[in-house]
């Protein structure tokens, strides 16, 4: 890890906002790319989600987390072409009922667009059946569900339930991101789970890719 990066995850879980900000654009200089800038600040909040575990930060800070997090996207999006137009089908995407986390899902969006995906986000505390109307709508065949508080997994569990009782579940693969790990996708019945969100794109290209799904573009 360079040495930017290191300090890039302290300032983050010091919440030195100026700081964070200089050493990303500094980072940006050097040809580090925005992802991994991206990463590091994410390692810095989870930093700051353990010491509000313990209750050395509060509410507020893990609200200042989240600004520095939104100014950081626009500063490394900002330049960044967004492909037009898509190769594959739509894919939903949104934040589970009971959770409104949603910098993660923005910057994995952010990422599939960039990479050519069409994207439906439905936003945050997103009930069930806004994802059915949402696959039936675009005739989708990719779901993925955001989720960081516990209450976020039974939203996912009762979201693919209701997938399958409008027969939809045969034909769409459901990916779950956020606070999630194998024992979430078992729970839950999701077909896969990803953290790292550089992952989802090339994870979804296979998915189309295996199932012949492509749609020619003329
Ligand atoms: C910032 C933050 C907030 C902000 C959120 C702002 C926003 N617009 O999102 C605010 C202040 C609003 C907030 C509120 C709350 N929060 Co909060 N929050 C955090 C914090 C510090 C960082 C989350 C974050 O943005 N991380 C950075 C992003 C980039 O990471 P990410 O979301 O995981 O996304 C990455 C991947 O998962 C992936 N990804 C994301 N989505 C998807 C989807 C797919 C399909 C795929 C493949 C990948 C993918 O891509 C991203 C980049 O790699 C976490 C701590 C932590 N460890 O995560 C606590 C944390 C999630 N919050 C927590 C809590 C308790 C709350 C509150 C209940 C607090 C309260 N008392 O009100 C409320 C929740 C209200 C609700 N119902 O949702 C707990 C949850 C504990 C639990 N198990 O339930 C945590 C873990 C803190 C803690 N340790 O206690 N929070």
């Amino acid at each position: 890890m360079l040495k930017t990066q290191k300090m890039l995850v302290a300032a983050m879980s010091r919440l030195d906002e100026a700081m964070v900000i200089n050493l990303v654009k500094q980072g940006l200089q050097i040809g580090i790319s925005p992802y991994v800038l991206l990463d590091e600040i994410r390692a810095g909040t989870d930093r700051v989600g353990e010491l509000y575990s313990k209750g050395e930060y509060f509410l507020s800070d893990l609200i200042m987390a989240s600004e520095i997090f939104k100014d950081v996207l626009t500063l490394v999006i900002k330049d960044q072409t967004v492909i037009p137009r898509s190769l594959y089908p739509t894919v939903i995407f949104g934040t589970v009922e009971d959770d409104i986390h949603d910098i993660g899902k923005n910057i994995t969006t952010g990422i599939m667009r960039y990479n050519g995906f069409d994207i439906c986000d439905l936003g945050v505390d997103v009930p069930g059946p806004k994802f059915v109307e949402a696959v039936k709508q675009y005739n989708s065949r990719v779901v993925c569900l955001t989720g960081l508080v516990t209450e976020a997994f039974e939203s996912m569990k009762k979201t693919i339930i209701l997938l399958d009782e409008a027969g939809l579940r045969s034909q769409t693969i459901v990916i779950i991101g956020g606070l999630v790990n194998e024992s979430v996708r078992k729970y839950t019945g999701a077909d896969y789970w990803a953290t790292d969100c550089t992952k989802v794109t090339e994870l979804c290209r296979n998915i189309f890719v295996a199932n012949q799904r492509i749609i020619q573009s003329s």
